[in-house]
């Protein structure tokens, strides 16, 4: 069902929860060939959260910055490649949240463990802010904060569970979000992990 949470933003909740094995062995395929790294913020931090990417381009920081490229600085090698049942998902659910013609061309991969957070923040390194981002949840639950347009702004809490994809476009694509640290649990796909996907059109 669709829960539309403010202008532009849309759950679709447990949209992919029947196909959250089938989703998972996927990125367990792309971790195989391109590992999950904490890479390091231009601030210095290493992420608590680690993260791969499947697509033609990827997103990653290191002490430079924050970029999408082709390919990844730690291994060399370029991006596995985005599996068509991906793609066609995130165009699928950004078409159900009235976004057509929704094409990406990466997609981020991030591997949350317990106490991992991601703190408040924009995404706006993508070339057109007019494309939605589409994210979808596997594994255990996370506290979701949806912001506003400054980071001092009030959030609302939402909980993310296995299989919910959640549209962000419209004036919702630059409002600051973040997680709260995951609390330790076991899933019975993902073990001590939240996976969340978030397809991208960079360029
Ligand atoms: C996550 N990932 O659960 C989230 C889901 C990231 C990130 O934030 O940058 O990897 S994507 C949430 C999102 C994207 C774009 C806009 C908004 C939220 N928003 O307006 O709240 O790992
Ligand atoms: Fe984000």
């Amino acid at each position: 069902w669709q829960e539309p949470l403010m202008d532009g933003a849309v759950i679709l909740r447990r949209r992919v929860r029947d196909s959250a094995a089938e989703l998972m062995a996927q990125v367990n395929q792309i971790a195989a060939q391109n590992p999950f790294e904490h890479r390091i913020t231009p601030g210095g931090h290493k992420m608590s959260v680690a993260m791969t990417n499947c697509g033609d381009l990827g997103w990653s920081t290191d002490s430079r910055g924050y970029q999408y490229s082709a390919q990844d600085d730690v291994s060399g090698q370029r991006w596995p490649a985005m599996p068509a049942s991906f793609r066609e998902l995130a165009v699928t659910c950004a078409a159900e949240a009235g976004f057509s013609g929704f094409s990406p061309d990466a997609c981020l991969i991030n591997r949350y463990e317990p106490g991992a957070k991601l703190t408040l923040h924009q995404d706006k390194d993508e070339r057109d802010l007019r494309q939605p981002i589409v994210s979808v949840s596997l594994g255990l639950p996370a506290v979701f904060l949806f912001g506003g347009f400054d980071r001092a702004d009030a959030c609302q809490r939402v909980l993310l569970e296995q299989g919910d994809v959640v549209v962000w476009g419209g004036p919702s694509r630059l409002r600051y979000h973040g997680i709260l640290p995951l609390k330790p649990g076991i899933h019975p796909l993902t073990g001590p992990f939240r996976f969340n996907l978030t397809f991208r059109r960079a360029r």
